[in-house]
């Protein structure tokens, strides 16, 4: 009699409910075994698509960089199913949540609500690009898209690398705006180069760079850029 084969953890994962679930392609079967750390609330109705499954920020993550925000009014640039949007709603001022693609947004306010957000958050569909001249927050949170999960293939990834403009450019848009501008990038991203953003900007801003882990395997990296207090105060003394 033909022996049983046992099924390998692949297989178990192709046939498992992350690919009922999920409905996509396997390479997003990672991402729905990571599904509580993206959304604590994962199983009281959280919707996600192919993109956002790969894309929304951890939810610890988010929880620090929306700590960060506390009081303040924020955009949220690049919002995606909301996972930055939902922090920031919890302890911010207000919210502004911009994305290009209405299915997200739609996403974004379903997921607000299971989190009990819903009413915090002013959602608009549509291209920040576009939106910026018309925009008013003391901070902007930019995650743009990476050019998808292969961004990790390089060694070093380059600002010019960024979607949907390189990462000088979006810097530059966002300035318009406010100094107070936050970036949530790749973990290989060259750091060379954000010091470059921040000290060629003018005045000079403040830059505070945090690798961001899960579970202690480092996911992204935060670049905070400001007009801090403390660097002014460096400045002061040095004309002094
Ligand atoms: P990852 O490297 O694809 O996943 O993304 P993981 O589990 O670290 O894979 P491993 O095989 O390297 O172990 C890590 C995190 O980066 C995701 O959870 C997202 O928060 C973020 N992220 C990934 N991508 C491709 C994007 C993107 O395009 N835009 C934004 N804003 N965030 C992204
Ligand atoms: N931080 C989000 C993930 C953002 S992923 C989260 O935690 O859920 C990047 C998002 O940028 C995608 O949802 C994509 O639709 C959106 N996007 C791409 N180009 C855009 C543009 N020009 N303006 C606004 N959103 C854009």
């Amino acid at each position: 009699m033909a022996r049983k084969r046992k099924r390998s953890r692949l297989e178990k994962a192709i046939n498992s409910p992350a690919e009922k679930e999920h409905g996509t392609s396997p390479n997003l079967t990672k991402y729905w075994f990571q599904r509580y750390d993206l959304f604590s609330k994962y199983d009281q109705g959280i919707e996600m698509d192919e993109e956002g499954w790969y894309s929304v920020t951890p939810e610890a993550i988010a929880v620090k960089q929306a700590e960060r925000c506390r009081g303040k009014v924020v955009i949220d640039c690049f919002s995606g199913v909301g996972g930055n949007t939902i922090q920031f709603a919890k302890v911010c001022a207000s919210v502004i949540a911009i994305d290009i693609d209405p299915a997200k947004v739609e996403m974004a306010i379903n997921n607000a609500m299971v989190y009990g957000v819903g009413d915090r958050v002013d959602y608009v569909v549509g291209d920040f690009i576009h939106l910026a001249p018309s925009l008013k927050g003391d901070v902007l949170f930019l995650s743009p898209p990476w050019g998808g999960p292969m961004y990790n293939k390089v060694e070093s990834y380059t600002l010019d690398m960024l979607q949907p403009k390189d990462g000088y450019s979006l810097f530059q848009i966002a300035q318009s705006i406010t100094p107070n501008i936050i970036m949530f990038l790749p973990r290989n991203v060259d750091l060379a180069q954000l010091e470059e953003l921040a000290w060629l900007s003018s005045p000079p801003l403040n830059l505070e760079i945090e690798e961001n882990c899960v579970g202690g395997k480092i996911k992204a990296i935060t670049a905070y850029f400001s007009c801090s207090a403390v660097y002014l105060e460096k400045i002061r003394t040095i004309i002094a």
